[in-house]
C-alpha cells in the first residue's frame, strides 16, 4: 500500500497510487441505496469523519444529493483537488455516442467540472426502460471497444482523471486490454470474506490494475457484520465487526467503499488506520466459507428463456 501523507482528523488516511500516478484515498463512502439523506451523509463523511473519497453512480439516483454534499464540504473549506469522486456509466448508455452526454449529466448533477474516476458500471448494454429481470430483446450488443475509446477521450479532454471497469471477468478484461490505449486504472468488484473473488483479484494484480472492493460488509442489513467469526475477531481486537471487515479489505491491498447512511457508522467505518488485524486473525477470517456473491447480476441481465444470458454463470463467463 502506498503510504499517505494527508492527516484527516485524528486519522492518517492511506492512499493507493494508480497507474496514472493519481492518488486514491483508500476508504471511500459508498452511496448505493443511500436515500434522501445522502447530501447530509456526504457532507458529514467529508467534514466530520475525514473521508476524501466518495463512490457514486448515475444509476443510484443520488448524484444531485452527492453534489450538494460535496458543495457543502467545499464551502466548509475542503479543496476540490483533495477529494476523489468516482461515478459510473450505466448500462443503457453503453454506446459510443452516449458516453460523453452521460458523463456531462453526471458532472452537472455532481456540480463538478471533472471527476476522478469514471467506471463502466456493468459490461452489459440494456435497452432504455429495460425490466428487472430483462424481457426478450432488452439486453443488447455492447460495443466494448467503441465505448472505451470514448471513455479515453474523456480522459484526454480532462473531464475524467482515470477510467475503470466494474463487474468484469478475466475474459472481458483481456478483451478490453487488447484494444485499450489507456488501460483501466481500477477494477471494482464485490469482495468480502464471504466472497474473496481471488481469481479476478489476482488477474488485476498481474495486469497492474488497482482493485476497489465493493459491498465490503456484505451489502445488506443482514450482513457479515453479524457473522460470529467476524464478531469474535472484532471482540478480540476491541474493534467493531464493520471495522474488521474494512480493515480486512485494506490489508489485502484493495481500496474499499463501505456505505452507511448513519452518521455514527460513517465515522466508525473510517477508523481503520493505525492498527492491524494480526496474521492469525486474518487466517480466522479467511476460514469463513467463500460461498457466494451477493450481487449475481441475475436480476439485471438474465432472461432464462430468451437470453442472451440465461444464467448468472454466463454473466460471469463461467469463471466462478
Ligand atoms: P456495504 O457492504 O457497504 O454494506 C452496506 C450495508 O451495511 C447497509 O445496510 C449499511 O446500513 C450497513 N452498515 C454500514 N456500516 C455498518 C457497520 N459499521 N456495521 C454494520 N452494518 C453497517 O454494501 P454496498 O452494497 O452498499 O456496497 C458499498 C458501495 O459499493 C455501494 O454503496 C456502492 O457505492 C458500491 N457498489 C458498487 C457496485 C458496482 O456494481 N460497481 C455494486 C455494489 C456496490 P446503514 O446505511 O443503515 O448503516
Ligand atoms: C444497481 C447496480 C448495482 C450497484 O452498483
Ligand atoms: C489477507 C486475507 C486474505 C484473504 O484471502
Amino acid at each position: 500500500m502506498a503510504s499517505a501523507k494527508a492527516t484527516m482528523g485524528q486519522e492518517k488516511q492511506d492512499h493507493f497510487v494508480l497507474k496514472s500516478g493519481h492518488a486514491m484515498p483508500a476508504v471511500g463512502l459508498g452511496t448505493w441505496r443511500a436515500g434522501s439523506d445522502t447530501a447530509h451523509s456526504v457532507q458529514t463523511a467529508i467534514t466530520e469523519a475525514g473521508y476524501r473519497h466518495v463512490d457514486t453512480a448515475a444509476e443510484y439516483g443520488v448524484e444531485k444529493e452527492v453534489g450538494k454534499g460535496l458543495r457543502a464540504a467545499m464551502e466548509a473549506g475542503i479543496d476540490r483537488k483533495d477529494l476523489f469522486v468516482t461515478s459510473k456509466l450505466w448500462c443503457t448508455n453503453l454506446v459510443p455516442e452516449r458516453v460523453r452526454p452521460a458523463l456531462e449529466s453526471t458532472l452537472k448533477d455532481l456540480q463538478l467540472d471533472y471527476i476522478d474516476l469514471y467506471h463502466i458500471h456493468w459490461p452489459f448494454r440494456l435497452k432504455d426502460g429495460a425490466h428487472k429481470p430483462p424481457e426478450a430483446g432488452e439486453v443488447l450488443e455492447f460495443d466494448m471497444e467503441g465505448v472505451w475509446k470514448e471513455m479515453e477521450n474523456l480522459v484526454k479532454d480532462g473531464l475524467v482523471k482515470d477510467i475503470g471497469v466494474c463487474n468484469y471477468t478475466v475474459t472481458k478484461l483481456d478483451r478490453l486490454l487488447r484494444s485499450a490505449k489507456i488501460p483501466p486504472a481500477v477494477c471494482q468488484m464485490e469482495m468480502h470474506p464471504g466472497w474473496k473473488n481471488d481469481k479476478m483479484f489476482e488477474a488485476c494484480k498481474k495486469r497492474g490494475i488497482h482493485v476497489t472492493a465493493y459491498s465490503p460488509l456484505g451489502s445488506s442489513e443482514k450482513n457479515l457484520a453479524h457473522d460470529p467469526v467476524v464478531e469474535k475477531v472484532a471482540n478480540k481486537l476491541n474493534k467493531t465487526p464493520g471495522q474488521v471487515l474494512i480493515r480486512w479489505a485494506l490489508q489485502r491491498g484493495t481500496s474499499v467503499i463501505p456505505k452507511s447512511s448513519k452518521d455514527e457508522r460513517i465515522k466508525e467505518n473510517i477508523q481503520v488506520f493505525g492498527w492491524e488485524i494480526p496474521e492469525e486473525d486474518l487466517k480466522v477470517l479467511c476460514s469463513i466459507k467463500d460461498e457466494k456473491r451477493v450481487l449475481t447480476g441475475e436480476e439485471l441481465f438474465v432472461n432464462k428463456t430468451h437470453g442472451p444470458y440465461k444464467s448468472a454463470s454466463e454473466v460471469w463467463d463461467h469463471e466462478n
